[in-house]
């Protein structure tokens, strides 16, 4: 993309309404425009971050064996007058009514929908194990909206919702997406930890939320220092492989890490105290096992090997996508701007030119965004008649991780210069030794 013919209206000066450093530079970075409280647009660059954490989520759900489909963002009051959660949801669900009369509601979740979905079409438990998920916009008519898309009233949710025959094959669902949900954040360079939270108004027993430790955080919390350390790195996960998935499960969730939720002091104390961490955390993602609460209300039965019917067991699990461009900032960022890690940015390399208009300056630039773009990457020229200053604010501002300078003087010399956003850190070099570098870097991204 050249930048004199992309959208990226980015503002010199700090909004008054943004409170958290987050919300600040999507703002500033001409990635969000709010169009209401807790209801956004997603400009061009936004857009981009936000497609690229959608794509992550959806390889590594597949990864774990779960199906995609989509479900409508409206539906029917009936349902959820079917499961007694109509009533139960209060102010938070947007009710709407139809021409003719009908009560629907923006979805803030799907499980009676799904359920409903199932129920229909399946029938045996020879059509199990079953997990089904999409990526789809919710509404929560959220009493204080705020923080930019951190608490929206719209945003965009993976919820994925499990049918299995027994309990334990529902526990290896919940367990493998535990396990499926901490490659996705290490691959958008973040540190979640699942900790042991409550269920709130989705239900059940066992539930872990997962959280990215930033001092902007919503939730309190309270861990071991070991815990953040832990790192599922390259290993390949079985995930068809019980033992395997509970084994990793166990090794993240054995040492103490618990919102102010389920917090027991007593049991804190008992880790020695150096070790012991209190610190505040912003909830990414959520994974819920509640048995039968739904499939027995709304009658979702299957014939079991001895034919009898049992209702199926089942569970849920949410990653907040629009929140995650927030946690991955507050994460990641320094007082020029964001940083964003090689898997979600929204450029490779941006390509600045010093001299707009020196032929050959240009002709170099052309060259690396041609060599660039060849080799599947997606670079942003900054092709402007800018001062330099401007042109290295506005890439430091949205945070690419890669930069390649071009001047007039470097190119006499067959030279430009590399820098990482992250350490500041340059280099000299031929234009295709950056190509190169840069093409090396993004390979096992
Ligand atoms: C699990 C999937 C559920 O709704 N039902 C389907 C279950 N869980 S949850 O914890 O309530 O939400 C899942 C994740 O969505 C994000 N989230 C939000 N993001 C932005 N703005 C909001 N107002 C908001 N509310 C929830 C969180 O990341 C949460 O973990």
């Amino acid at each position: 993309m050249r930048l004199s013919r992309y959208f990226l209206p980015v503002l010199k000066e700090n909004p008054a309404e943004a409170q958290i450093v987050s919300h600040r530079l999507m703002l500033r970075a001409g990635m969000i425009k709010q169009q209401a409280a807790g209801i956004y647009s997603w400009l061009p660059l936004g857009y981009r971050v936000l497609r690229r954490i959608e794509q992550i989520v959806h390889e590594e759900q597949q990864r774990a064996g779960h199906i995609p489909l989509l479900m409508p963002t409206l539906q029917p009051a009936d349902l959820w007058r079917e499961s007694g959660r109509y009533d139960d949801y209060g102010q938070e669900m947007l009710r709407i009514k139809d021409r003719h009369d009908r009560d629907m509601l923006y979805g803030p979740t799907n499980e009676e929908m799904i359920t409903d979905i199932f129920r229909s079409h399946v029938n045996s438990y020879k059509d199990l194990p079953l997990t089904l998920y999409h990526i789809q916009w919710k509404f929560r008519d959220e009493v204080r909206p705020r923080f930019g898309v951190m608490r929206g009233r719209e945003f965009l949710m993976k919820d994925g919702y499990n049918f299995d025959l027994t309990r334990e094959d529902a526990l290896h669902a919940y367990n493998r997406h535990m396990v499926s949900y901490l490659r996705t954040y290490e691959r958008m360079g973040l540190t979640a930890i699942p900790m042991r939270a409550a269920s709130g108004p989705i239900g059940g027993d066992n539930t872990h939320e997962f959280l990215v430790l930033a001092s902007t955080g919503e939730s309190e919390v309270f861990y071991d220092a070991k815990v953040p350390e832990l790192k599922l790195g390259d290993r390949q996960v079985n995930y068809d492989d019980r033992d395997e998935v509970a084994k990793i499960c166990a090794e993240f969730t054995s040492a103490y890490a618990r919102t102010d939720e389920t917090h027991d002091e007593a049991v804190f104390n008992q880790i020695p105290e150096d070790r012991r961490r209190v610190g505040r955390g912003i909830e990414v993602g959520q994974i819920f096992y509640f048995g039968t609460k739904y499939s027995e209300a709304m009658g979702a039965t299957v014939v079991t090997p001895d034919g009898s019917r049992v209702p199926v067991e089942m569970g849920s699990h949410g990653i907040g996508v629009s929140r995650l461009l927030g946690a991955i900032i507050e994460a990641s960022h320094d007082d020029k701007g964001i940083i964003w890690p090689e898997g979600v940015t929204p450029f490779h390399a941006g390509i600045v030119n010093l001299k707009q208009g020196d032929v050959s300056t240009d002709s170099a630039c052309e060259a690396i965004y041609g060599a660039l773009k060849a080799r599947g990457l997606d670079p942003l020229y900054d092709d402007r008649d800018e001062r330099a200053g401007a042109k290295f604010a506005t890439m430091d501002l949205i945070g690419l991780p890669w930069r390649i300078t071009v001047g007039p003087r470097g190119i006499a010399n067959n030279m430009v210069e590399l820098t990482c956003r992250r350490t500041g850190e340059a280099e000299e070099m031929s234009p295709e030794a950056a190509v190169a570098r840069v093409a090396a870097i993004y390979e096992g991204v």
